[in-house]
């Protein structure tokens, strides 16, 4: 097949022929995987493959560092606890422009790319959208030839993998370093030393001075492994640098001193922990301490590799906002504005004032949330136990922060508490959102309505006392990876009739509006979703053993499974439909075919996702087998749904679910993927939501629901879930099929946690919402039966949406807050 990859050859000219190519890998396998190619494994040949197409990137990586350095320019430190980056060997070769040479290489061989590329195990490093946002950020700045560099943590263990047993999620460890990473440098020579527990001291300096110092308890290692960020169409390469725990050699010491071997063991085990795994939880802190550790961990690192490695020696610290911004990724590395006062003030000896001013001016903050649930706190009692200094910082930074509320307000009493640092009740704990939002320059939400939300309500203090720190950027996807990569079929025709710049102007999709009238163009449009379909149905066949019809409608919920984005709103349609037909209600000749696909892990402590999880299962289970439906409707739900099976269903999809209720998706980014690809959006006017739907057009994405005002209004006069299940037919129907026991052989009371939750509480107003998600459903069924106007909207949906780029996105971050310049490298 005719793909991307060849197109992006002119970009940049492929680096190598197939015959230097072949002599490189045949050198690798030989000499560095130490096989022969008659004796390589599966897994030789992958490492020996990704150590070749590296090899083209590292002079362009060096020479980046080098240009990057010598210019001395302002450098983009992205601090995040997360980055799902997806497959590498991908996108090294669509960056290099060796896609094709690699598969003639390997063909000569006798060997097949996509068979060998199949082999990698994607670094699974973060839960979702945050940690995929931040992957799709540093794609962006490489593209974009900004000085930067990704800082975060070397997860021994990835998020989990998902199975289901007996229809309920398991999770099993994801060892995805245990054949070794052939992307990543390790530098244990350039470990930084990171402190824990002890205790505070004060003394007079050699000048008279009155400092304080931290006497560190306990420290570990924090050993840098760097990986490249290739951009795509420039010779620019970035650094992504994660963190690996390690126990100091004073462990290797307490061995032999004290003859304690188990002991001894047992503290390097607690030190090697901090790096072991990745918590599954999306957007609810767990109160853990390990986490916190985990927190400060790569965040002092990062800070003291950048001041000392990155800024020339002897750099003046009260220039440093010159030098770099910090973006702090949500609250997990927010620790970081006290740790860069503690080593202002007590290693520098800068005075207090100065630091804070220049600690200020070097972070940002953004906010990824509105869940209350979700905003971190952290107990006085443990941080002051893990960080003795830095808990006396944020008690110093509250106090002066008190003080000056106190005279924007004067007698108000209650703001200053509502807006303290530190809450009371119900412990006091250290309010880490507010923290960042004081020692931040501009605080950021990340799509236009949840921004408006963060000003109104959730940070509506702060934004009265400082209305010019808060601003927008809406969230952004990569179109490297999200398109050309995972959708070449597309991409092709996308670049066939307007040229190929799209991929780094994603705006210019907009030249293919007239293309929507284009009877020809539509039905070859129409000709890549069945190919992207089919292809979708061969992996998940051989992936999961699912059989699925290729030539269905495909209606796509993937996302992790949570209340408030409402799995439940989407199961109960399916239900609903079923109980039509059981009732004689509706004829299932008169169902569109769909294929109901769901991809979802729930947080592996959170009982409620779980149980919906195993509903969502049993309902398919029924309904794929019920004689009424067969081809008509069937539920897909394949195990442990990760970047590199989105890159195969996304592309595939006809209709995409974004249905969370208005007001609690912070942005999305998922919905952004499928309007690219061509998918229309089923959703409220929540999040990103709101921005796609003005973009695209009324007519062109199927709107529901109630909105955020709405929203509060019901919930402020007293919401009644029972009362809509009493009143709705359909809606009564469905649920009484399911405490039926319909769907679980017999047993009345399998589901009741969820359905007991749903008809007392349902706190995400899944029962408000039911009919006019099931009406909506149905303008769906009417659409779909024209192909033509449906696939005109869907090439509309394509065309309108390049404001959904991540390179927008950090356009708008570089203009409104970061201020950096692209260096290329020449
Ligand atoms: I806070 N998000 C996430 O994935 N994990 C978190 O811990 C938090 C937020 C998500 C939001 O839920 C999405 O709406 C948003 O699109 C994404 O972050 C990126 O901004």
């Amino acid at each position: 097949m005719h793909t991307v990859t060849e197109n992006t050859q002119r970009f940049s000219s492929s680096p190598a022929t197939v015959e230097s190519f072949t002599s490189e890998f045949v050198r690798q396998l030989r000499y560095e995987q130490g096989v022969d190619l008659g004796f390589a494994s599966s897994d030789d040949l992958y490492q020996a493959l990704a150590r070749t197409v590296r090899r083209y990137m590292i002079d362009n990586w060096l020479d980046t560092l080098s240009t990057q350095t010598a210019k001395g320019a302002k450098a983009v430190a992205y601090l995040s606890a997360e980055y799902l980056m997806g497959p590498q060997l991908p996108n090294a070769l669509l960056a290099t422009g060796l896609a094709e040479v690699a598969r003639d290489s390997l063909a000569a061989l006798g060997l097949d790319l996509d068979e060998i590329g199949a082999t990698e195990v994607e670094p699974g490093l973060g839960n979702g959208g945050l940690g995929r946002l931040a992957a799709c950020f540093i794609d962006s700045l490489a593209t974009m030839d900004i000085p930067a560099v990704g800082y975060g943590i070397r997860y021994e263990y990835g998020i989990f993998r998902q199975t289901f047993v007996d229809g309920r999620q398991a999770e099993q460890p994801d060892p995805w370093l245990s054949k070794g990473s052939p992307w990543e440098f390790a530098h244990p020579d350039m470990a930084v030393e990171v402190g824990f527990h002890g205790h505070t001291e004060r003394y007079t300096d050699a000048a008279g001075v009155e400092r304080t110092r931290w006497v560190r308890g306990d420290c570990v290692l924090a050993v840098p492994y760097n990986y490249m960020v290739p951009g795509y169409g420039t010779k620019n390469v970035n650094t992504l640098r994660l963190w690996s725990a390690k126990a100091t050699n004073a462990f290797d010491l307490q061995i032999f001193n004290a003859g304690d071997y188990e002991a001894a063991v047992r503290a390097q085990t607690v030190a090697e922990n901090i790096s072991k795994v990745i918590y599954p939880e999306d957007s609810t802190p767990q109160g853990k301490e390990l986490r916190l550790k985990q927190q400060y961990f790569f965040v002092a690192a990062s800070l003291a590799d950048f001041i000392n490695q990155t800024l020339p020696q002897g750099f003046d610290l009260t220039k440093i906002h010159e030098r770099v911004t910090f973006q702090l990724n949500d609250t997990h590395p927010v620790i970081a504005i006290p740790e860069l006062m503690r080593i202002l003030v007590d290693e520098r000896g800068i005075d207090w004032a100065t630091a804070w001013d220049v600690t200020r001016k070097t972070f940002n903050y953004t906010c990824h949330t509105l869940l209350p649930e979700a905003l971190e706190v952290w107990s006085v009692e443990l941080l002051g136990r893990l960080l003795p200094r830095h808990l006396e910082i944020i008690f110093q930074i509250n106090e002066e922060f008190l003080a000056e509320v106190r005279k924007a307000y004067p007698g108000d009493e209650l703001r200053a508490r509502r807006m303290s640092i530190i809450q009371e009740q119900p412990e006091r704990a250290v309010r880490m959102a507010f923290l960042a939002s004081i020692g931040s320059s501009k605080i950021n939400g990340v799509a236009e309505l949840h921004s408006q939300l963060l000003r109104d309500k959730v940070l509506n203090d702060f934004s009265e006392l400082w209305p010019s720190k808060f601003t927008n950027v809406t969230n952004g996807v990569t179109p490297r990876r999200f398109l050309a990569l995972s959708n070449p079929g597309l991409a092709n025709l996308i670049t066939e009739a307007i040229g190929e710049g799209w991929v780094k102007d994603l705006e210019r999709l907009r030249e293919l509006e007239p293309f929507a009238e284009d009877a020809s163009f539509r039905s070859e449009f129409r000709a890549v979703k069945a190919a992207n379909k089919e292809r979708f149905v061969e992996l998940i066949a051989q992936r999961d053993g699912i059989e699925l019809p290729a030539d269905a409608m495909y209606d796509v919920m993937v996302k992790r499974l949570h209340e408030y984005k409402r799995q439940m709103l989407k199961l109960l349609h399916v239900v609903t439909l079923y109980d039509r037909v059981l009732r004689g209600e509706l004829r299932a000749s008169d169902i569109t075919p769909r294929v109901v696909t769901f991809g979802a892990k729930a947080a592996p402590g959170y009982k409620m996702a779980k149980e919906i999880i195993a509903l969502i299962n049993a309902v398919a289970k029924v309904v794929n087998h019920a004689p009424e439906l067969q081809g008509r409707l069937q539920i897909a739900f394949p195990a442990n749904y990760n970047v590199t099976l989105a890159e195969k269903l996304i592309p595939a999809a006809d209709l995409s679910e974004q249905i969370s209720l208005a007001g609690k998706e912070a942005s999305g980014t998922g919905n952004m993927k499928f309007a690219l690809n061509g998918a229309l959006t089923i959703g409220t006017l929540d999040g990103a939501n709101v921005e796609i739907y003005d973009l695209v057009g009324d007519e062109h994405f199927f709107l529901f629901g109630l909105t955020e005002p709405q929203v509060a209004d019901v919930v402020d006069a007293g919401y009644k879930p029972g009362a809509y299940y009493e009143g709705n037919r359909s809606l009564k129907g469905a649920i009484d099929l399911i405490a039926s026991g319909a769907f679980s052989n017999g047993d009345r009371n399998a589901f009741e946690f969820v359905l007991s939750d749903l008809l007392g509480k349902d706190r995400f107003l899944v029962l408000a919402d039911y009919q006019a998600y099931v009406d909506a459903q149905d303008k769906v069924e009417v659409a779909y039966a024209d192909q033509e106007a449906w696939s005109r909207s869907a090439i509309l949906n394509v065309a309108r949406t390049g404001f959904f780029s991540s390179d927008r996105s950090i356009q708008d971050y570089l203009d409104r807050i970061w201020h950096a310049k692209p260096q290329p490298v020449r």
